[in-house]
């Protein structure tokens, strides 16, 4: 695996607080390094115990490595260390400590709903890149609000939430603007059979040393036969997303965090261009 890039952003996202430089042969926590001094930063949304997010260390001392209380504080990265009381970020360094922006301590799990289909002219021919000759994917992207980037329409796992839901939940929020919609509008079923692609570590931007980001990334694809159904989406952007939209599926088109990584997995999987 890479050494995690976006976790080790100079900036901060949604602040003035900078990272301490990590270079690549420092990343891991196996390198000795005594001049690695992080600031430690957590939002003071998060200090202000949100529901949704741990306590502060020290009062607070969760089971680490287990389903604790009904939070998931296993990692699929396998088990993670934890020093001092504090987890530690199984990818390694990031230049900061605390939480950042992030609800938990250690893991964050969130899923990401893949949604894609054939791009088809007007006569509903499958359309071709002109240099790789292979079909070509579009899939559901928005654009998030707290950073003005394109991304898959993912979302946190509530405590004791199923992943199965957790995915439906966070695309009609996204990308149908469900919570808008009366409570009877309110599920869409993506009847397309699911396809995992990836369950992991995600290089968030919102990464710290002490709490990070993983997914559960799944493919939802309309396969024209199977359903028309996805294909006409009424798409419409909600919640923490700011538009949403299809878009071609190619490796040239940036991505939040490393959500290009996921969408290569399935164009590699559906033989489409990448
Ligand atoms: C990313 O953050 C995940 O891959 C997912 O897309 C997203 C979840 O966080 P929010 O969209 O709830 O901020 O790491
Ligand atoms: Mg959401
Ligand atoms: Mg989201």
């Amino acid at each position: 695996t890479h050494p995690h890039v976006k976790s080790r952003c100079p900036q901060y996202p949604g602040s003035n607080i900078k990272r301490f430089p990590v270079p690549d042969d420092k990343v891991n926590w196996a390198q000795q390094w005594p001049q690695y001094d992080p600031v430690s930063y957590t939002t003071p949304l998060i200090l202000n115990k949100p529901a949704w997010a741990d306590p502060d260390i020290g009062a607070f001392s969760p089971k680490f490595n287990t389903v604790d209380n009904g939070v998931d504080r296993t990692s699929f990265e396998g088990s993670y260390q934890v020093e001092n009381g504090k987890p530690l970020n199984p990818r390694g360094r990031t230049g900061l400590a605390g939480r950042g922006l992030l609800g938990r301590w250690g893991p964050n799990h969130a899923a990401d709903p893949i949604v894609t289909r054939w791009k088809v002219d007007a006569k509903g021919a499958k359309m071709h890149h002109s240099v790789s000759a292979r079909p070509l994917l579009q899939f559901v992207s928005i654009k998030r609000k707290d950073c003005g980037e394109w991304a898959i329409p993912g979302g946190m796992v509530d405590p004791g939430e199923q992943v199965s839901l957790t995915l439906q939940r966070e695309f009609s929020e996204e990308a149908l603007n469900s919570l808008s919609a009366s409570p009877e509008d309110r599920a869409f079923p993506l009847v397309i059979f699911p396809l995992q692609v990836y369950k992991g570590y995600v290089d968030d931007p919102r990464n710290t040393d002490n709490a990070w980001m993983e997914t559960v990334a799944v493919n939802f694809h309309d396969d024209q036969g199977i359903s028309n159904s996805v294909s006409e989406l009424p798409l419409q952007a909600g919640d923490d997303a700011g538009q949403v939209q299809w878009v071609d599926i190619d490796s040239s088109f940036p991505l939040y965090a490393n959500h290009s990584n996921f969408l290569e997995l399935v164009a590699k999987e559906r033989k489409a261009h990448w």
